[in-house]
């Protein structure tokens, strides 16, 4: 079994506004609650199998869903053995594929029927090792959100050809810069929610995709106040399938960023400070 023991070993708390609002309510959290570790996939079935199989002995405890949109490549009914085998393995077959935001979202919404009290986004391709989920449960005792973060002290890329690391780096110290947010890894895909932050976010009106979906939803919860901690991690470039991403995610989360952006900041000198979660 994993030891989530209490404490914040390995984490770091950032200094903006979630963690004021969550120092000046005196904040006690409560228990996490069984977690639901979601895996969005599309074409990965030389990587399914073995991510569900290194989840399941890093956390036995936690369920797993695999949120497929109809890959062509069969990661669906791979995903459907590993169910029938294992009933802590879930599988949820969506039409076709409508970039990963969509996934999740569907996944969260599945998650939280189901009374799971922490949702987790890793990808399918081992770039978010299963073994570091215990460090992040722990840390989500004493918080809101969790991010998985490669550019904080502790964190790092491994196998990254430097193109990647400068757009990744870059992706998030624009949207820091762009969204005043007080955090390091802002496009980062490894994260644990309570299920009542999820709540708290307003999901019903996300419309981005790629990494401007992870961007959005550490917008809404700095902006709703809730305490966000980041946590180290290495990320190991993919090994096996193709990458997904795309010059339209970029383009995406580049467009979206700057318009929210100059949003808030037309709105800061219109009426004084926006208030409460952020929106669309
Ligand atoms: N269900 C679903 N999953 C998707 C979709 N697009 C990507 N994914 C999954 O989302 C995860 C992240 O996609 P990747 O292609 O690894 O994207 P990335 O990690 O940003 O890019 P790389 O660093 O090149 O791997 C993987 O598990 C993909 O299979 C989609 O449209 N639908
Ligand atoms: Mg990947």
């Amino acid at each position: 079994m994993v030891d989530l023991c209490d404490g914040h070993e390995g984490a770091v708390v950032n200094d903006g506004e979630g963690t004021r609002a969550a120092e000046a309510q005196g904040r006690r959290f409560g228990p996490l609650g069984t977690a639901l570790v979601i895996i969005p996939t599309y074409n990965e079935a030389e990587n399914i199998k073995a991510i569900v199989g290194r989840v399941r002995e890093a956390v036995p405890e936690a369920h797993v869903l695999v949120a497929d949109d109809n890959s062509p490549d069969g990661t669906g009914k791979l995903a459907d053995e590993l169910a029938a085998a294992d009933d802590q393995v879930h599988v949820l077959h969506r039409k076709g594929k409508e970039g990963l935001g969509a996934a999740y979202l569907a996944g969260f919404r599945w998650g939280m029927e189901r009374d799971y009290g922490v949702l987790i986004e890793m990808d399918a391709d081992g770039s978010h090792q299963p073994e570091e989920l215990p460090r992040l449960l722990t840390a989500l005792k004493g918080a809101d959100l969790v991010l998985g973060s490669r550019w904080v002290p502790g964190g790092r890329v491994v196998n990254w050809p430097k193109s990647r690391e400068f757009i990744s780096r870059g992706g998030s110290l624009y949207s820091r810069i762009a969204l005043d947010l007080p955090l390091r890894d802002i496009t980062g895909g490894y994260r644990a929610f309570r299920a009542e932050t999820l709540r708290g976010l307003g999901l019903d009106d996300v419309a981005s995709q790629g990494y401007c979906f992870q961007v959005d939803l550490a917008r809404r919860a700095i902006k709703a106040g809730y305490h966000v901690v980041e946590v180290p991690i290495t990320f190991v470039e993919r090994e096996l399938g193709d990458s997904k991403m795309s010059r339209d995610i970029l383009v995406e989360a580049l467009w979206r960023v700057t318009t929210w952006g100059v949003g808030e900041r037309v709105g800061k000198l219109m009426g004084g400070r926006d208030s409460g979660a952020a929106k669309p």
